[in-house]
């Protein structure tokens, strides 16, 4: 390689390494011009398109040869040779996965490119625009008129990148390289019970901001006094210091001015004698106005405090039980991944009709439609970062992974009233590197958030040795807020009457929540209760674990596993569970089991 080919490669791969999301406040509610609907693809198992002959990305060199599908080139003449044509390939909806839409990409595990073209007129000549893509599972390489623009890893945050610069007013080409293979170290890993559905998975939205635009804000209620708003906002651009900004919140006629100090923030503190704070029973969101001399955003925000006392979960400063359920991002309309406002609503009904309080979102953040909806049905929420299982413990770029998935759920929902607790992981070893992993995740959320409560689902185990006095002996467990676990007596441990021989030993003064305990069973299936897979056995296994955790002394909830039935490689077994894992108290087609009643009558009767 020449000398000048080895600084440009290092440039680029800074260029690229550095290509971050840049924080823009409330996406949801901004203006957009979608880019959803029909891409082009082209499926490319061999990363042809991104590597040369010998293995060397093609982005590494200077003038990216025209083999690169980036590049999007087409022959300029008829002995020209070009080996691909997204025009003439064909065309897949974005959002959604491949898998379900596409019958030859159900299993398909690789590099998938889209392209999407597109002409653009910026409203303002001084605007800055960003390209933002609310999921995309699980690496996506993303490149505009030919030029890299990032890279984001993680299939279930938003990321964004500018390209003010490199947009035209006709003719734009956006070219993703979307790769689903599963890695193990990455986040979540090689192994997991749910399908990994690749593609881009939720909209992508062109977003033009003012040169200097409202980048960030968090309110909340004061820990100390809930008749306090307290919180920061802040700009991005050029102007950011000694800037006015104004509050509105006028249902509650405030309004209030601030200057920004000179890192372009201001520190909110707003007394509000007359609020109404946001709770289960009454879910008030208050319409907040933030403005700017070039910017104003208006976000719909609930105020509530969320805090323990010794083994009690006290919203607004009283004790509340979460009557909860674990959901997992299938949509129930369509199947395949969720994206949907439509696919939200009827799972949060479902919810609702269940007699829940609670979700506990698995295993991994969710589309924004879920917190949004929350909010206003008055549900509360786990946020849940993909830890799971054996990740690369060991490993500082999984950790940086698994932190990056993490600050950006809470950077998306910190504002969202329904969100109460941030869970670091699910059901992993308890060895010395995935403690310090977990706890500096632990601190790190708390820097960003202080407000909320930090969990994780943790795993039980025999107390002193005595298979039937069950307790939590997991280091995590002290730095945790809410003590959170799976069980599976009755399931994978023993049959259902072992429910009524087990007793609890927790030591921990903290709310013990169990974050799973269920069953499978085929909906239709029906016979005796003893023998798996019936209707039956499910109910059963409710009706006996029921009783058996209730008499956790610390108990202050419980998610069981799961609302719907959902897609997993691992469940194979013929005419039962035929690729779906059917914990589920309702199946895929939406019909309800037995025990789906079982639980609705727990919690009808419960306060
Ligand atoms: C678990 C996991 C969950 C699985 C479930 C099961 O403990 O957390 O992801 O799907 O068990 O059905 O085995």
């Amino acid at each position: 390689m020449k000398i000048k080919g080895i600084v440009f490669f290092f440039l680029i791969t800074l260029s690229i390494s550095h290509a971050q999301s840049v924080s823009i406040s409330n996406i949801y509610n901004r203006e957009y011009t979608s880019l959803n609907g029909q891409w082009n693809y082209i499926v490319d198992p061999y990363e042809n398109g991104f590597y040369n002959y010998r293995y060397e990305p093609f982005e590494n060199q200077e003038i990216p040869e025209r083999s690169a599908f980036f590049t999007n080139s087409k022959p300029t003449s008829k002995s020209d040779l070009i080996e691909y044509d997204f025009d003439k390939m064909d065309s897949i909806t974005v959002p959604s996965d491949w898998n379900t839409q596409k019958e030859k990409l159900y299993y398909y595990e690789g590099s998938v490119w889209y392209k999407k073209s597109f002409d653009y007129t910026k409203k303002e000549h001084s605007n800055r625009v960003f390209i933002y893509f609310e999921a995309s599972n699980y690496k996506t390489d993303v490149y505009l008129n030919g030029k890299k623009i990032g890279q984001h890893l993680g299939g279930f945050t938003p990321f964004n990148f500018e390209v003010t610069h490199l947009l035209k007013e006709k003719e734009n080409f956006l070219i993703t390289k979307v790769d689903n293979k599963r890695e193990k170290d990455a986040v979540p890993t090689l192994n997991t019970d749910w399908w990994n559905y690749g593609g881009i998975t939720r909209d992508v939205k062109i977003i033009e901001t003012s040169e200097t635009f409202i980048s960030d804000y968090f309110i909340h209620l004061d820990k100390e006094n809930s008749k306090k708003i307290t919180g920061y906002l802040s700009l991005n651009g050029t102007h950011i210091i000694g800037q006015e900004v104004t509050v509105e919140i006028p249902a509650l006629k405030i309004k209030k001015r601030f200057k920004t100090d000179a890192n372009g923030k201001i520190n909110i503190d707003i007394t509000a004698s007359k609020i109404k704070l946001w709770s289960t029973k009454n879910p008030q969101v208050y319409k907040v106005i933030f403005t700017t001399a070039t910017d104003t955003t208006t976000d719909e925000i609930g105020f509530r405090t969320i805090a323990t006392k010794g083994a009690d979960i006290l919203l607004n400063g009283k004790k509340i039980f979460l009557k909860g359920i674990s959901i997992h991002e299938e949509s129930p309309i369509t199947g395949g991944r969720g994206n949907s406002l439509a696919d939200s609503k009827q799972l949060l009904e479902w919810a609702q009709e269940l007699g829940c309080n609670y979700v506990r979102l698995a295993h991994y953040p969710h589309n924004e439609h879920m917190l949004r909806l929350a909010d206003k049905m008055g549900i509360l929420v786990w946020e849940e970062n993909p830890v799971y299982w054996t990740i690369s413990w060991d490993n500082e770029s999984t950790y940086d992974n698994a932190k990056n998935q993490l600050s950006e759920v809470i950077q998306r929902d910190k504002n969202r009233a329904s969100v109460i607790i941030w869970s670091m992981a699910n059901e992993t070893p308890t060895t010395d590197a995935r403690n310090t992993f977990l706890t500096r995740l632990a601190k790190y959320t708390k820097e960003q958030d202080p407000t909320r409560l930090i969990s994780a689902a943790l795993e039980q185990s025999n107390y002193e040795g005595n298979p039937l006095v069950r307790t939590i002996h997991d280091p995590f467990a002290e730095v945790v807020d809410i003590l959170s676990f799976n069980q599976y007596i009755g399931w994978y441990d023993g049959t259902i009457e072992k429910c009524q021989t087990i007793s609890w030993n927790i030591q921990y003064n903290k709310p013990v929540l169990i974050s799973e305990f269920g069953a499978g069973a085929k909906f239709g299936l029906h016979g005796p209760k003893e023998e798996r897979w019936n209707e039956e056995y499910q109910e059963y296994l409710y009706e006996e674990t029921l009783k058996m955790i209730d008499k956790i002394d610390q108990l202050s909830g419980f998610s069981p596993w799961i609302l719907v039935d959902f897609r997993s490689p691992r469940r194979l077994l013929p005419e039962i569970q035929d690729e779906y894992n059917r914990k589920g108290l309702i199946s895929e087609k939406g019909e309800k089991k037995k025990a789906f009643y079982t639980l609705q009558k727990y919690y009808n009767n419960k306060n």
